[in-house]
């Protein structure tokens, strides 16, 4: 059961797509406390309840013991004691005595105190009592997700190539670096679907621009990329070049369609062109005319694209630029004392100060709304120019898309990568933790950067994070500038990752059909064991291990040096392994504590008994795979039959243009 509740004057942020009444009175979990200093949620957790939640945040799946606040952040140091990342998504699930669902559909600044203060007690406050809080109820934390799910309206659904493997690395530049890659793949036999663009083939960092020296012919470029099957994705940041002549900042002064300051005229803020505009992403006409602009780009080949720094990332205003340069001439005339060090240090916090959004202004019909009021809304709305654009241009087939920034509702027109993690081991586990979580919120289709984007990353750790990726729906390869080179390629024994990340396309079918059924009936892809086995007291606390779809679980090794893991097994499971010669090792487990040896070039799995799999023939990309010949996995001691859902990879309406297969041992 889910109850609305309405505080003050929110502002309607479109999350929610079910119609409700308003309950009257105030929810019987926790207390409430509204007034001029905001409002405040506060409930006492049982000892041994469990908070899940949160979509992307740090730490663990239980968010028990720390601190979040939803403010969306462009911070690419993802260290244990961050509290704010790319996006917010406010749904908490409390798993005690008794179970509920909470979401706080507020727009800005959101603290979640999970037992950080007091060891027992969880508050949720802001700042102004002006929100929903939507309250659910149900039999299990599965039922209350998907209950959550119904309100909040149908997971966004790639085209089936989306799934396939992806290259990306900030730094490609010209036709020879994406054609290189391209064809380094091909010639190795390492499966690929798609290659990533960074900003780098822009034009000046103008949106919806190709750099006409490099590409001085980008169809034909496109072109050559889809004869080797490859599909081109390019990267749109949020700002647009304040720059005359340059058509979208032209149309968007013109038409009042960006962001504006205190005196009513476009508010420049700086990012990767310097000196920018900020499409107003709020105001319904300029998102349809921004969602046009993608237009552009896909006439001339591509097939999809990466929204980001729409948080927004800023590197500076006018204002704090001139509060920069004020402060350093007068650090400049200062005496150099024992101040001077603490001094110098704070100048460069002047530029991006949390106070630049403050200082501009939407228009959200009619009404002008302070950004740093709706903050956490800017992502999600520049997805959502993208993604209701894609249904007027394309509206037969889907667009890839994800984006950085998000709020809940943005997972209806797009996924998202989790952002600038490290090319740590702790980042591995990060990413399986955080899984579930975005599930819960809607987010589906998402993945992280395999094998770390910001340092150095080593072989080991790219062969465990893509044994790991080879589940995730987003399963894309992506590196700072600067860093060691990634690729597959780029290491000893390609066959290693070619095997490994073959493996993700014997899989391919599979993950499709079981993303497909998640999205159509508001399922989670990815579940915490706990979610399966409610009873089971050390599946409650397993957070290395998920259930995946309806027949598997999977246990990533996460440690470097490993030569294998302890498993939990919370039901009796066929270990089966891909081994690098093709073959596929299986082994039966009954219930209970195993370990398992997995070597840098073997891909584990687990299948629940008397459940099965089907796995297609090996493939170089989506478009190559043979959905006809299956082989079938499973440990079974009676007759077990799976329902595929295959369909052609692109058309919107799920149930047409489809079939479903029984594969039955
Ligand atoms: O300020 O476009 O998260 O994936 O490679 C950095 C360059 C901007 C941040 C993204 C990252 C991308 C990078 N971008």
């Amino acid at each position: 059961m889910v109850q609305k509740y309405k505080f003050g004057t929110p502002f309607e942020t479109e999350a929610v797509v079910r119609e409700m009444e308003c309950a009257e009175g105030l929810p019987s979990v926790g207390t409430i406390e509204t007034g001029e200093h905001g409002f405040c949620f506060t409930y006492t957790m049982g000892e041994k309840e469990v908070v899940y939640g949160l979509g992307e945040t740090l730490r663990g799946m239980n968010k028990r013991g720390y601190r979040y606040i939803s403010y969306a952040t462009d911070d690419p140091h993802h260290h244990e004691d961050k509290i704010s990342l790319y996006g917010s998504q406010n749904f908490i699930l409390l798993d005690g005595e008794e179970k509920v669902g909470l979401f706080f559909d507020y727009p800005t600044k959101l603290e979640f105190d999970i037992g950080y203060t007091r060891q027992d007690t969880l508050t949720v406050s802001c700042a102004k009592a002006d929100l929903y809080l939507y309250v659910l109820t149900g039999e299990s934390a599965l039922a209350i997700v998907k209950e959550f799910r119904q309100i909040i309206g149908k997971s966004y659904l790639p085209p089936k190539w989306g799934m396939g493997f992806g290259q990306s690395r900030w730094g490609y530049k010209t036709p020879e670096d994406f054609l290189f890659v391209a064809d380094t793949y091909r010639k190795l036999g390492i499966p690929l679907d798609a290659v990533y663009m960074d900003i780098d083939y822009m034009e000046r960092y103008k949106d919806f621009t190709t750099n006409e020296k490099n590409f001085p012919d980008f169809p034909a470029f496109t072109a050559a990329m889809k004869e080797k099957k490859v599909h081109l994705v390019p990267i749109i940041d949020a700002g647009v070049k304040v720059e005359e002549g340059y058509s979208v900042h032209d149309e968007g002064v013109k038409n009042g369609y960006f962001c504006t300051g205190e005196d009513g005229k476009p508010y420049m803020m700086a990012v990767w062109p310097g000196p920018a505009y900020m499409p107003d992403f709020l105001n319904a006409e300029a998102r349809a005319w921004f969602g046009s602009q993608y237009q552009r780009l896909l006439e001339q080949g591509v097939d999809g694209f990466w929204n980001d720094m729409n948080e927004p990332s800023i590197f500076y205003t006018y204002d704090s630029m001139e509060a920069y340069k004020k402060g350093i001439r007068e650090f400049l005339d200062s005496p150099i004392d024992e101040t001077a060090y603490n001094r110098a240090n704070a100048l460069s916090e002047l530029l991006t100060t949390p106070e630049n959004y403050t200082r501009f202004y939407h228009n959200v019909n009619g009404q002008r709304v302070c950004h740093d009021q709706v903050h956490n809304l800017f992502g999600y709305n520049m997805t959502r120019a993208a993604g209701e654009a894609f249904e007027r241009i394309s509206p037969d087939k889907r667009i890839l898309m994800f984006s950085r920034s998000s709020y809940i509702g943005m997972h209806r027109y797009g996924g998202i990568w989790t952002g600038d993690n490290k090319s740590w081991w702790s980042h591995l586990l990060l990413n399986i933790k955080m899984m579930p979580a975005l599930n819960m919120c809607g987010f589906l289709f998402t993945g992280a950067d395999i094998g770390g984007f910001g340092v150095n990353t080593t072989r080991d750790l790219v062969l465990r994070w893509l044994a790991f990726g080879v589940f995730t729906p987003l399963m894309r390869n992506h590196a700072a500038l600067g860093t060691r080179e990634q690729e597959c390629y780029q290491w000893e024994k390609p066959e290693d990752f070619a095997h490994v990340v073959g493996v993700r396309y014997r899989l391919l079918p599979y993950l499709y059909s079981e993303l497909v059924k998640a999205v159509e009936n508001d399922e989670m892809y990815f579940r915490p064991l706990a979610f399966e086995y409610p009873e089971d007291a050390i599946a409650r606390e397993t957070e290395d291990q998920l259930m995946l779809g309806d027949s598997l679980m999977v246990a990533p090794v996460y440690q470097q040096n490993a030569s294998g893991r302890v498993v939990y097994l919370p039901e009796d499971m066929l270990l089966v392994k891909f081994m690098p010669d093709g073959t596929l090792y299986q082994e039966e487990l009954t219930k209970g504590i195993h370990y398992i040896s997995v070597a840098l070039n073997e891909v584990p799995m687990f299948v629940k008994k008397n459940h099965i799999v089907p796995l297609a023939q090996p493939a170089q990309c989506v478009a190559e795979l043979n959905e006809e010949d299956f082989t079938v996995v499973g440990w079974t001691t009676e007759p077990v039959s799976y329902e595929l859902y295959q369909d052609d990879g692109y058309t919107r309406q799920v149930g047409m243009n489809c079939t479903w297969r029984t594969i039955s041992k």
